[in-house]
Order: structure tokens, then sequence, then C-alpha cells
């Protein structure tokens, strides 16, 4: 059985005529944020990316195909039926395809088909990462190991706040991934602009990141980039605000079993639901602003490669 991609016209064109294309994950919709937001901002991404001259290429599982580029009826779709489709890692890639079913892809899985696809540049909203307690858990994002396999740069508003930072910041290291702050010397928390912890280099620029990832793969290193844009400063929720509620939520999720692929999913919707959808509104900021970044950084990537 040979796996093929199913790319969108639109999407197999830009990558014929090297333009600049940007991939987007299904698990932020299906799982991330509730309907109609999801699909909202879904469509509004696509539109971002689009207008920074880029051409967006929504990624999931249909029907045990692997789509790059969604048309509107599939976006609606995996908006609407949300936690119901698998959300679908790296691991769970095979089953998925060979039962031909539908899969929301994360982080992980959808830099896998990008790369399959050779699209470089990504957007989400916060990557996965180290969970606070893995020591004993060994809950560690399959996000993780996929940086060091896939060459794709991941615009982040650094990592979400649920998440030991400290810990994701070594793994990350370890891996042998740059973690690159754009206009900033913090890793940003997701929901705040800064955490504490130090990023191992800066840049300032779409040009200079492109820069970046042309020297890592023209010297055969292998894996992703992780480029840390924090949520624009109008939505951001200060680290001392949102830090009880999370710690809540992480006990909430510890006294209800909640583990594996459900803890993320759980946080989210937990935290949305105490700040009154404050939380969403900025996660919504956070990912429009992803957006934008990664569409001109493809841009600068495809001027640089002509
Ligand atoms: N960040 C968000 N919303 C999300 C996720 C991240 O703001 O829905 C998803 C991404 O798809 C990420 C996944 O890859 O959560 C991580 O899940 P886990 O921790 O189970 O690997
Ligand atoms: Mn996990």
């Amino acid at each position: 059985m040979a796996i093929e991609l199913s790319l969108t016209e639109e999407v197999r064109r830009a990558l014929e005529e090297r333009r600049p294309v940007v991939a987007l994950e299904s698990t932020i919709i299906a799982h991330g944020m509730p309907y109609p937001q999801n699909v909202e901002t879904a469509r509004a991404v696509e539109e971002i990316v689009r207008e920074a001259g880029a051409v967006p290429a929504t990624i999931a599982i249909i029907g045990g195909v692997l789509k790059v580029g969604l048309s509107g009826v599939e976006l609606d779709r995996f908006g609407r039926e949300g936690r119901s489709i698998a959300k679908v890692s790296v691991r769970d890639l095979p089953f998925v395809v060979a039962r031909g079913l539908d899969g929301a892809t994360t982080v992980a899985s959808t830099m896998r088909i990008a790369a399959m696809a050779g699209i470089s540049v990504f957007a989400t909203g916060g990557i996965g990462g180290v969970h606070r307690g893995a020591e004993t858990s060994f809950d560690i994002s399959a996000d993780m190991t996929e940086f060091a396999e896939s060459s794709v740069a991941v615009v982040t508003a650094g990592a979400k706040a649920i998440l030991d930072l400290g810990l994701t910041l070594e793994t990350l290291e370890t891996l042998g991934v740059p973690v690159i702050g754009l206009g900033t010397d913090e890793f940003p928390a997701f929901y705040s602009r800064g955490s504490g912890h130090a990023v191992p280099m800066r840049c300032n620029s779409a040009g200079e990141i492109a820069s970046v990832m042309r020297a890592k793969w023209e010297m055969g290193l292998k894996g992703g980039i992780v480029v840390a844009n924090p949520i624009p400063a109008d939505a951001e929720i200060p680290a001392a605000e949102i830090a009880p509620v999370i710690e809540a939520a992480i006990r909430k999720a510890a006294a209800k079993g909640i583990h594996g692929k459900e803890t993320t999913p759980f946080l989210l919707a937990e935290i949305a639901g105490v700040t009154q959808g404050r939380s969403l509104a900025a996660n919504i900021a956070l990912v429009r602003n992803n957006a934008r970044v990664a569409a001109a950084i493809a841009v600068a990537f495809a001027a640089q490669a002509a």
C-alpha cells in the first residue's frame, strides 16, 4: 500500500513554484478550542497567512488520507465534531491511516506531514513539552522528539504554562534544537510574555530566522527550530494572575486521574472555564500573531532560496 499525501491544488502549485507555504495544525481546532471560536480562528488564521503573502496548509487526516490543505467544509466539520475526532500524534498515524479514520494532528504529526510535503514553516499556538512532575509520570510530549526528526521551523508562543518550562528547554537542548526568541530574551509562557527562563538565542526579524533555518539545514543538521514568539502585550495574562488557575487545573486533572493525551485538552478547557474565556481570547490572539509571523518567515525563507 503506497501512502500518498493529498495536497490541495493551491498548496501543490505553491510548493512546485517554491512560493511560501505555512503549515497549520488541526488538534488546536478539534481539541484546543471550543466551537465556534475554533472554526472562526482557523479561518482567520488562513486569511492572515494569505494576506501576508503565503499559502496556508491546514493539515489533518480524513478517512485515513494525509491531507495538506483543507476545504472550508472539512475545516468546519473538524471544528463542529471537535473532541470526537481522534487526537493523532506520530505514534497514532499508522493506526488511523490503516483504519481509514479521521484524525486531528498535533504539533508532532503536523511537523512530520509538513516535512513529507516539503513545507518548512509551521504556525501553532503553543508546542507540547515536558509536563510538571515528568520525573515520575514520564509525560513528555512527542512534540519534543519530533523536533529532532522533522526539519520544520515552528512558530509558537513559547510553551504552555501548564508545562515545566525549564525541563522543556533542557530537553530541547539535549535534542539539539535551536530555540530562538523572536524579539525577546525570555522564553514566553503562552498566556504571558515572560517566564523567567532565558532563551539560548535571539533574532529580531523574520529574515534573521530564515538565515538560521538555511544555516542549520545546509550544514546537514536534521530537525526543527523553535521560534518563540511572545503573545501580543495587549492580550497577555500576567504570569502571577494565571499561575494559580493553572495550578488548580493541574490538581483537578490529577484528582480526576486524567492522563496521557487527555491532559492538554483538559487543562486548556479547565483554564478557559475558570478565566471565563479570557484565556481563550489570549489563545486566539497568540495563534493569529504566530500565523502572521510564520508567513513573514516563509516569505523571507523563499526569497533567500531564490
Ligand atoms: N497548544 C494549544 N492548543 C492545543 C495544543 C497546543 O494552544 O490544542 C495541542 C498541540 O496540538 C500540541 C498538543 O501538539 O496539544 C500537545 O499534546 P500532548 O501534550 O498530549 O503531546
Ligand atoms: Mn503527554
